[in-house]
């Protein structure tokens, strides 16, 4: 054979074999299912805890919604120190911070040109002060992310119930957008007025998010129903057992009421993936008031809503009301720390590290068992496509106490998983200790301690399951009375 008849043959074997590779691998990756995240939506998916400042006149006055007719000269705080703030945010390992630039009474924390109810008009710092830049300024020194809560309703401003309105709200919006640095997060407020004469302001929502990602594309956007991020439907800080990142299309829209439920749940069969924030404030008001100096939210309730939000495939923001120094009141502070010392030793060790796994079924070894407790979020056990309920078992290497499990699903490509059970292997046998409904994000399940070696976990998904992460814990039990409490 000639020396050019063998190259020839050999490039169409190379040719033959990487046409076979690609195809194989084609086969095993899995398709997308049903609706998947944006970057901006897994960024945010990412962050987990972040806090909330409600901060403005009603720190002042004592009120929860102000007028709009209070003198801007009430805002005057002693101390302001959003440099405190930051660090209080940072230490107690939250990721980002979004305050009320302007709330319903429409006074602006920063000196807008649109509006003559600001913090230009008080008192404070004779009138050269902005809140937003001390605490942007602050955010990036402490390496933690800036967010906007802004609310549409404004009870102050002279355009208020008309067509104007929109164009004025749009361009308090570009100031906030741009003078401040990089903004992560929007929040647009649902609640409104009716007027005198039954009227309401028709908001220009499509408008405001268009300014939104003209100025800020890596913003995400919060309201009652979206676009990126939706309400969890109360303000308890509590999702439900089962939370689709799914939802049907123009089921949800900003000011939306007596769907809390829906909210609640998602849709299973939703077109759109808008995963929920759940929100609270750490004490019974979203302002400071004095009178609640001792009614911070006990740990155990925290913590309780920790389980409840970060454990239940949403994100918790939690709401830190600076008081009239300006300052997040000591109490708050020894409480957040105490939350976070309780997280870092809950999840320190992940029982599952030194494990071995193993499943009914996975599309090939790219996919195995193993996947799932490798700790690479990018990795993940997989079922073959017509499989939607599969085990997988996890082999501790010895009998362990352990009372919590930690799920993941591997959400760029949807969220599959329906329900899932977990059973613990005593005396030649595997028992049921635990199920949970949907998974998403992130799930995790608490139960009885018990020892055991291995552990189950039973699957049933709409689609092939992904599963990123497993993680078995033995977290500190609570104390008595924990949840729904105080
Ligand atoms: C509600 C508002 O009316 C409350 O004052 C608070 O800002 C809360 C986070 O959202 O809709």
């Amino acid at each position: 054979m000639s020396k050019i008849k063998q190259q020839l043959i050999n490039v169409v074997i190379i040719l033959l074999l990487a046409g076979w590779i690609t195809t194989c691998t084609k086969k095993e990756i899995p398709k997308p299912y049903g609706a998947i995240p944006s970057e901006r939506q897994l960024i945010w998916h990412d962050m987990k805890y972040h806090a909330f400042i409600h901060f403005g006149p009603n720190t002042f006055t004592d009120m929860e919604w102000g007028h709009g007719d209070e003198s801007p000269d009430v805002f005057n705080p002693t101390a302001l120190d959003c440099q405190q703030w930051a660090k209080v945010i940072k230490e107690a390992g939250m990721k980002g911070v979004i305050i009320t630039a302007k709330h319903h009474d429409g006074f602006c924390l920063w000196p807008s040109e649109y509006s003559a109810h600001t913090v230009r008009e008080s008192r404070w710092r004779d009138g050269k002060g902005d809140v937003l830049k001390d605490l942007s300024d602050a955010c990036r020194e402490y390496g933690i992310k800036f967010g906007i809560y802004i609310s549409p309703w404004d009870r102050n401003h002279p355009t208020y119930f008309t067509d104007e309105y929109n164009n004025v709200f749009k361009k308090m919006l570009e100031e906030v957008l741009t003078n401040y640095g990089e903004v992560y997060y929007v929040f647009f407020d649902g609640a409104f007025s009716v007027g005198p004469d039954g009227k309401r302001q028709e908001y220009d929502w499509a408008g405001f998010t268009e300014v939104v990602r003209k100025y800020q594309p890596n913003a995400v956007i919060f309201s009652d129903g979206g676009p990126d991020i939706r309400w969890i439907g109360n303000e308890r800080g509590y999702a439900a057992e089962t939370n689709w990142c799914t939802v049907k299309k123009g089921a949800f829209y900003p000011g939306i009421s007596g769907v809390n439920d829906q909210l609640q749940t998602g849709h299973e069969d939703g077109e759109l993936w808008i995963p929920s924030e759940v929100n609270t404030s750490i004490r019974p008001g979203w302002f400071y008031h004095k009178q609640e100096d001792d009614r911070v939210k006990s740990l155990n309730r925290l913590i309780d809503n920790w389980y409840h939000s970060v454990g239940m495939n949403g994100n918790f923001l939690l709401n830190l009301p600076p008081d009239t120094r300006g300052l997040i009141h000591e109490n708050d502070i020894k409480r957040l720390l105490e939350l976070k010392k309780y997280l870092d030793e809950a999840f320190a060790l992940n029982l599952a590290e030194e494990a071995s796994a193993k499943a009914t079924n996975s599309r090939g070894k790219a996919f195995s068992a193993t996947k799932a407790i490798d700790g690479d979020p990018e990795t993940y056990w997989a079922a073959e496509d017509d499989i939607s309920s599969v085990s997988l078992e996890l082999d501790l290497g010895k009998p362990i106490e352990v009372n919590a499990v930690l799920i993941q699903e591997y959400i760029k490509l949807g969220q599959r998983v329906k329900s899932f059970a977990i059973e613990a292997f005593f005396d030649d046998n595997f028992t049921e200790v635990a199920t949970g409904a949907t998974i998403g994000n992130r799930r995790i399940v608490k139960f009885n301690p018990l020892t055991t070696q291995k552990l189950r976990i039973n699957i049933t998904a709409k689609a092939c399951p992904l599963i990123s992460y497993i993680g078995v814990y033995r977290v500190q039990d609570l104390l008595e009375g924990a949840a729904h409490g105080n």
